[in-house]
């Protein structure tokens, strides 16, 4: 065996334990319930949150994707499973979250089909901006959440087929609160 052979071997390995890594394993995030096995995969990782002027950001922790990373962040209330345990953004708060052990996937094609949905509680009134981005450095505006449990389309964002991060920013009113992300 050449010596590039066991370096392409050794890359190989790599990528299928990494990728075994975040396979459909349960995961259970801290304070919240199990992700669904095997189905939908929910938002698992915590950006940043702003909420009363202050930001926080909340990554770091465990890079596996058998669990999630461990935060202080009480937004993670807003991980995991829509298990009705909810994290108020606040007026004017922002609530930035990452599938980084998934991703939100475009598909329909032409047809604008649900690809993802946030599980929400929003009042009479109340809205929130929701962005859209493969990193955080490159967001888009993609529609307002003005509804609770509301569910979005990739097709109205130009060349976003694929996006692992989700910003939510409140539009001002305050009322409305995040229970989860789910990838359709
Ligand atoms: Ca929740």
């Amino acid at each position: 065996m050449t010596k590039r052979s066991t370096g392409d071997s050794r890359k190989s390995i790599l990528v299928t334990i990494l990728l075994s890594a975040c396979s459909a394993e349960p995961l259970t995030p801290p304070g919240d319930v199990d992700l669904a096995p095997g189905g939908h995969s929910f938002a698992d990782t915590l950006f940043a949150v702003e909420r009363d002027g202050q930001i926080t950001q909340c990554n770091g922790g465990s890079p596996s994707c058998l669990v999630l990373p461990e935060t202080s962040c009480d937004a993670k209330l807003a991980l995991g499973t829509n298990d009705g345990q909810r994290w108020d953004l606040g007026a004017n708060g922002t609530l930035e979250v990452a599938f980084l052990c998934g991703f939100i996937m475009e598909h329909g094609g032409d047809a604008v089909t649900p690809d993802f949905k946030i599980w929400a509680t929003v009042t009479d009134g109340s809205r929130a901006i929701v962005e859209v981005g493969p990193d955080p450095s490159h967001y888009q505006r993609l529609d307002f959440l003005d509804e609770s449990d509301k569910s979005f389309a990739l097709e109205r964002v130009p060349g976003a087929e694929i996006v692992r991060y989700v910003r939510i920013t409140d539009a001002g009113q305050g009322g409305v609160s995040i229970d989860a992300i789910e990838a359709l």
